[in-house]
C-alpha cells in the first residue's frame, strides 16, 4: 500500500488542520480526545463478555429505554475524555436528559465547540456479540463565548455542523468522520492503539442493492413506504435488493456507504416521528452520507434543513444511496398525491 494508506489518524489530522475553521489546533484536541475515548470503550467492549460488563445496569434513559451497563460506561468515558481536555463548552448525549454545561477553571470558557453524542448507539446488540457504535456531531456554540452553553447551541440544523463521525466496535474498529472536506475511515491496530488511514476519500455508490428496514413493523408503514419495499422485492431489472438489517444504526449506515444501500426507519403508526434522533444520530450520519454523495431525508425534506425544537427529538429518516433515496421519495410522494 502506498504511503497515504499508512498515514494514522494524528497525522491525517495535522495534515488538514485547515479543513476545521477558525482552529488553532482544536481540531486535533478535539479529535484526538474522541479518538482516546473510542479506544477505551473499544477495550471495554472486546471483553464485555467477560467482565461484569454486560447487561442492564439498572437505569433508564431519556427515552424509556433501559440503560446497558455498557451505555453508562461509554458515557461516562466520553464526558470525561471531552471535558477533561478543556475543548469543549457542552456535550450532550442520548444518555442525560439534559446538556452539560463544561466549565473552565475560572468558571468561564472561551472554547467555542459543543459535542453531541451517542455514546453507545445500537447496545440493545451487546449481550449478543453484534457490532455497536458511538456517534458525534460538533457545532460551533451560538451564545457568547465565556457564557454558559444554553439549548441555543445544540438545537442547531444539521448544515451547520463543523464535523461528524462515528466509531464502529466490529470485527474491527473504525473510526469515520467529516470536517466537510470528505469522509475518511481509520482502522484502531490493536496491537499498537493507533488507527491508520484504511479508508480515505469513502464514496457511497449512486445506486445499491441492499435495504436496511426492521420489516416487523410492515403493519404500521404508511402505503408509500410499503410500495417502496415492494418495489424492492419486485423481480425485474436488478432486483430484488438483498435485506440486511443489524439493528444497530451505525453497522448498517457503515456497510451501506461501503457498497451502497439505503437505511429507512420511518414513522409507524405507533412511533409518528420514527425512532431515531435528530441531533445526535440522524443529523451526523447525515452529514458523512451527504460528504460521501449519498442524500438523507425525513420522507419530505433534507434532514440536515430541518430545524431542530429539543435535545431528544425524533425524526423519520431515509439515508444512503442518491438514487435509492430519490425512489423511496417517490413512492412516498406518489401515495400522498
Ligand atoms: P428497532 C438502536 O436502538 C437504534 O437506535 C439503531 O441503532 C437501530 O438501527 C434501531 O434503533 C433499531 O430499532 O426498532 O428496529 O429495534
Amino acid at each position: 500500500m502506498d504511503k497515504l494508506q499508512y498515514q494514522t489518524l494524528g497525522e491525517f489530522i495535522i495534515g488538514n488542520q485547515d479543513d476545521f475553521l477558525y482552529s488553532s489546533g482544536e481540531l486535533s484536541r478535539l479529535i484526538n480526545s474522541i479518538r482516546l475515548a473510542a479506544k477505551t470503550v473499544n477495550h471495554k467492549v472486546n471483553k464485555a463478555g467477560l467482565v461484569d460488563i454486560v447487561g442492564a445496569a439498572g437505569g433508564i434513559n431519556n427515552h424509556g429505554e433501559d440503560q446497558q451497563k455498557l451505555d453508562v460506561y461509554a458515557d461516562q468515558i466520553f464526558i470525561k475524555a471531552l471535558t477533561n481536555r478543556q475543548i469543549v463548552c457542552g456535550i450532550a448525549s442520548e444518555e442525560n436528559d439534559d446538556f452539560i454545561v463544561v466549565q473552565g477553571s475560572d468558571k468561564s470558557n472561551q472554547n467555542k465547540y459543543v459535542v453531541l453524542i451517542d455514546p453507545l448507539d445500537g447496545s440493545s446488540n451487546i449481550d449478543v456479540n453484534v457490532s455497536v457504535g458511538t456517534i458525534f456531531s460538533i457545532y460551533t456554540r451560538v451564545t457568547p463565548t465565556g457564557s454558559p452553553v444554553q439549548i441555543e447551541d445544540f438545537i442547531q440544523p444539521g448544515h451547520r455542523q463543523v464535523a461528524a463521525g462515528y466509531i464502529v466496535y466490529g470485527t474491527s474498529t473504525m473510526l469515520v468522520y467529516t470536517t466537510g472536506n470528505g469522509v475518511n475511515g481509520f482502522t484502531l491496530n490493536p496491537a499498537i492503539g493507533t488507527f491508520y488511514l484504511s479508508h480515505p476519500n469513502m464514496e457511497i455508490p449512486a445506486d445499491g442493492h441492499i435495504y436496511s428496514i426492521n420489516e416487523g413493523y410492515y403493519n404500521h408503514f404508511s402505503e408509500g413506504v410499503k410500495e417502496y419495499l415492494k418495489y424492492c422485492q419486485e423481480d425485474e431489472d436488478d432486483r430484488p435488493y438483498t435485506a440486511r438489517y443489524i439493528g444497530s444504526l451505525v453497522s448498517d449506515i457503515h456497510r451501506n456507504i461501503l457498497k451502497g444501500g439505503i437505511y429507512i426507519y420511518p414513522q409507524t403508526s405507533k412511533s409518528p416521528n420514527g425512532k431515531l434522533r435528530l441531533l445526535y444520530e440522524c443529523n451526523p450520519m447525515a452529514f458523512l452520507i451527504e460528504q460521501a454523495g449519498g442524500l438523507a431525508s425525513d420522507g419530505h425534506k433534507r434532514i440536515m434543513d430541518i430545524v431542530p425544537t429539543e435535545l431528544h427529538q425524533r425524526i423519520p429518516f431515509f439515508a444512503g444511496s442518491k438514487n435509492m433515496v430519490e425512489k423511496a421519495m417517490y413512492f412516498l410522494n406518489k401515495s400522498v398525491h
